[in-house]
C-alpha cells in the first residue's frame, strides 16, 4: 500500500503518566516532543501529508494513535483499546478518519483490541491475541476485515513478553517480515521470509515501511545493517522517550 497521509498526535505535558512496564524511568517530555517532530518530518519526507491532532492531556497515552484504529485499503475500523484508560482516545481519532472513510466500523464490548496487535501483510492481516486484544475483539476484527474482503489469521502471543504483536514484528513488503527472536513460531508466519532481530535489539523489530523507506529506531546497528543489505533505504529515528512508555515507531501514527 502506498500511503499519502498520516495522522499523529504529540505527547501531552503529562506524558509521564502514560502506562508503562519498561522500568526505564520518566520520559523527558521536551525531548519526546523533539523526537515526535523528527518522526513527523520523516513521514513528510516519505511523501505523506501529516495531520496532527491536538495533544490530549486527558489521555496520557494518546500519542500512540495507532492503537485506536485499523486502516485497510478499503476502509477503517475503530478499535476498543484493552486498557480502560485508553478507550476514550478513540472518538476524536475516528472523527478525523470519517473525513476520509464514509463508513468506519467499530469493535464493540465485550471485545477489546489495540491497533498495535494488527499487522497488515499485503492485504492479509495478522491479529495478535494479547493482554490488550481479547478473543471477542480478534474475532470481531476478523469478521469486519472479511466484510472488507481482506483475510486474516489470529496469532496468540499471550505466553510471550510482548505488549503487542507488532512489538515483535513488522511487515516490509515483498513477503518479508522482521521478527524478533523468541516470537511464537506459528504457522501464520511460515509463508514469509523472516529477518530475525536478536533479543538485544528486539525493540527495533517495530519498524515501518513507508513508501520507499523503512523508519527504524536509532541505536540498533544490526537490524539497520540487515535492512540496508536488502536494499531498504533506512531512516533511523531517536525513540528513547517513547520506548520508556512501551511505545514503538508504528504506534505513533496511523498511515492511510
Ligand atoms: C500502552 O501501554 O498502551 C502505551 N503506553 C504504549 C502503547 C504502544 N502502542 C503500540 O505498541 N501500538
Amino acid at each position: 500500500m502506498r500511503y499519502t497521509r498520516a495522522l499523529v498526535r504529540p505527547p501531552p505535558p503529562n506524558f509521564a503518566e502514560a502506562l508503562t512496564t519498561a522500568g526505564e524511568g520518566a520520559p523527558d517530555v521536551a525531548l519526546a516532543l523533539d523526537q515526535h517532530r523528527a518522526y513527523c518530518q520523516a513521514l513528510a519526507a516519505c511523501g505523506l501529508e501529516v495531520t496532527a491532532l491536538p495533544a490530549d492531556p486527558l489521555h496520557p497515552d494518546s500519542t500512540f494513535v495507532e492503537d485506536t484504529a485499523i486502516i485497510t485499503a478499503r476502509g477503517a475500523i475503530a478499535t476498543r483499546p484493552g486498557a480502560p484508560s485508553r478507550i476514550g482516545e478513540v472518538d476524536s481519532v475516528v472523527a478525523r478518519l470519517r473525513e476520509h472513510y464514509s463508513d468506519v466500523a467499530q469493535i464493540v464490548a465485550p471485545g477489546t483490541m489495540d491497533g498495535g496487535d494488527v499487522c497488515e501483510a499485503d492485504d492479509h492481516f495478522l491479529i495478535g491475541l494479547s493482554s490488550r486484544t481479547n478473543e471477542h475483539g480478534a474475532r470481531q476484527l476478523a469478521g469486519l476485515l472479511g466484510d472488507l474482503r481482506s483475510t486474516s489469521s489470529i496469532v496468540d502471543i499471550r505466553g510471550s513478553r510482548l505488549l503487542h504483536l507488532k512489538s515483535g514484528l513488522s511487515y516490509l513488503g515483498n513477503n518479508r517480515m522482521v521478527v524478533t527472536e523468541g516470537i511464537p513460531r506459528v504457522a501464520a508466519f511460515r509463508r514469509y521470509e523472516q529477518i530475525v532481530v536478536r533479543l538485544d535489539e528486539r525493540y527495533a523489530a517495530n519498524c515501518i515501511l513507508v513508501n520507499d523507506r523503512v523508519l527504524v529506531a536509532a541505536g540498533y546497528p544490526r537490524i539497520a545493517e540487515l535492512l540496508a543489505a536488502r536494499r531498504y533505504s533506512v531512516v533511523p529515528l531517536e525513540m528513547s522517550e517513547f520506548r520508556k512508555m512501551d511505545g514503538g515507531l508504528s504506534c505513533l501514527s496511523l498511515r492511510l
